[in-house]
């Protein structure tokens, strides 16, 4: 068909533009249980696609090494631990990486269920000496949930642990997948050699350098050419069994989420880093259609759609501002443009728009379907809100846990009662923990809810270094929540064991003081909306 209109040319043209950026990204998370080696293995996936010069290690001795990029907040720092998920976007080869490292401790996984909410694949690391452990598990249900590819790496091959043919068996039986080795070990622990590429038999070995800080030569040969060593005969054995059982990658069966493709290497050491880079560009699907709440597909190259799944304040000490995180689903964003928020109606343009790599930014013109753009300062968004260039699409609500802990915050320092309260109602945004106000203690006594106890330690650790405030947190009497409405709280107002609390995005949340007070209350009150809150 010949297009004679330049207009219409122009716009045939822009949704192609759209549809070709679209295919060059990948957007994933890496996933699993905590310690085994997500941040180290972001680090090396930065070193080899050189996004950074040198990797740092989560443990940085002062001085003389640099810390990892993911793990930039300070408590993270000093603990070694990841408590924050982290947007890294850096190209490879000719593609767009959208990076997101989670956090794995399990009191911090409604961040990482949010970040599952807002990618493509996911790379689930297993730690070689633990095989499949229990937020593993979990996170793999989510993922597996909501139809994300999963690519796995088994880390850790420098230190003693299963064989790789117990951890195949390990990933089948408990997770209930098919696993297609891509990559499999020669030797392991001490000995440990490299990686046979099972695709075309090339035997990969790889140098060591200092602390694996820089990459180091990689070479290739084969195993059958090269003298006998233990470790290469069994590996050979080994080999021979997995062709014997066809245990092979299937791209079908791997985008349906039946197969997944498994790599081994050591992340620390930087054993098989560049394959599985590879492996990511090749395999991990580009951005496609997203479902809107309706289960409609929004086609990428309308106009642009998205929606806000993290929120982060103060990432940058120096500017001490907030970043809500957009993922993109469909069109093209040009910084400037007026998007609406679906929740509220309400117009803002998105001049401060940025591209984010760990805790450093920089001004982004456009973007495109599958690119996380961190918009700065739009004070109104809230997680889960859905933005449109034009028309009116909401995506599926992103899930609140029931809260299991809770906490009375107190104010030690009136003349600092507006850091407190700026404080607590930033991290209740960010969902660091969630923030209640009851009829007896109002705003100025909130009740703090959390999934997990390291909440409030990151909750008063904030609070005193980001925003000057002098908190205390006293225990409070409840153990369980449930979402309740208008109904339910006439009901319950005034009964023993329960407490009527309300969240700043107007949730009713009855409180209760043991599980018996909840059963009392279900048993009295037929009907009633004592919901628990989660989903997936
Ligand atoms: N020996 C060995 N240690 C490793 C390897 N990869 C990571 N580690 C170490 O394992 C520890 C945990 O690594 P991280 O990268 O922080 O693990 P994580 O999965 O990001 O942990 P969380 O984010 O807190 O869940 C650190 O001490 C790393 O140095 C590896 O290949 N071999
Ligand atoms: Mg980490």
């Amino acid at each position: 068909m010949l297009i004679k209109t330049p207009c219409l040319r122009r716009l045939m043209s822009d949704r192609d533009t759209i549809i070709t950026e679209a295919r060059h990204r990948r957007t994933f998370a890496i996933i699993s249980h905590p310690d085994a080696g997500k941040t180290t293995l972001t680090e090396k996936l930065l070193l080899y696609s050189g996004a950074i010069e040198e990797a740092g290690a989560v443990r940085a001795r002062s001085g003389r090494q640099r810390d990892v990029t993911s793990d930039w907040m300070e408590m993270e720092r000093q603990r070694g631990i990841s408590i924050t998920s982290t947007v890294l976007q850096f190209p490879h080869d000719d593609l767009l990486f959208n990076l997101l490292d989670t956090p794995g401790h399990r009191d911090f996984s409604e961040d990482t269920y949010r970040v599952l909410s807002a990618v493509d694949a996911a790379v689930i690391v297993l730690d070689a000496a633990r095989g499949i452990e229990a937020q593993t598990l979990k996170l793999f249900k989510v993922a597996q949930a909501r139809g994300i590819p999963l690519i796995t790496f088994v880390n850790k091959l420098d230190r003693p642990g299963l064989g790789p043919l117990e951890i195949l068996d390990d990933i089948e039986s408990q997770l209930e997948i098919k696993a297609t080795p891509v990559t499999w070990p020669v030797g392991g622990d001490t000995d440990l050699e490299g990686v046979v590429d099972r695709r075309d038999g090339s035997f990969w070995t790889f140098e060591r350098t200092p602390g694996g800080r820089e990459i180091g030569e990689a070479r290739t040969g084969r195993l059958e050419e090269m003298d006998s060593t233990p470790a290469r005969a069994q590996a050979s054995q080994e080999l021979g069994i997995l062709d014997a059982v066809a245990a092979n990658h299937d791209i079908e069966q791997f985008l349906k989420g039946e197969s997944t493709p498994v790599f081994f290497g050591s992340a620390l050491w930087n054993f098989g880093i560049d394959l599985l880079l590879d492996a990511i560009a090749d395999m991990a699907p580009p951005p496609t259609a997203r479902a809107s709440v309706d289960g409609e597909p929004i086609p990428l190259d309308g106009g642009l759609t998205g929606f806000i799944f993290k929120i982060q304040a103060n990432l940058d000490a120096r500017h001490r501002d907030r970043i809500a995180f957009l993922r993109i689903c469909s069109g093209k964003f040009d910084r400037g443009m007026t998007l609406t928020n679906f929740r509220t109606g309400r117009t803002f343009s998105t001049k401060y728009a940025h591209q984010v790599f760990g805790r450093d930014r920089e001004t982004v013109d456009v973007a495109y379907p599958g690119d996380v753009v961190g918009l700065v300062n739009a004070t109104e968004l809230r997680i889960g809100d859905s933005l449109n260039e034009d028309g009116a699409v909401e995506f599926p609500p992103i899930p609140t846990f029931a809260p299991e802990h809770f906490r009375v915050a107190r104010n030690l320092d009136t003349a600092r009662y507006k850091q407190f309260r700026k404080g607590i109602s930033q991290l209740d945004e960010e969902g660091v923990i969630q923030s209640l106000h009851t009829r007896d203690g109002g705003e100025r006594v909130p009740i703090l809810a959390a999934v997990g106890e390291l909440q409030f330690e990151v909750a008063m650790h904030r609070l005193k270094t980001e925003f000057s405030a002098e908190p205390l947190f006293d225990r409070a009497p409840y153990t369980l929540a449930r979402r309740t409405d208008e109904a339910g709280r006439a009901r319950l107002v005034g009964r023993r064991g329960v407490e009527i609390a309300t969240r700043a995005d107007g949730t009713i949340l009855a409180l209760f003081t043991n599980q018996a007070w909840l059963d009392g209350t279900l048993r009295d009150n037929p009907g009633i909306l004592l919901d628990t809150l989660v989903g997936l």
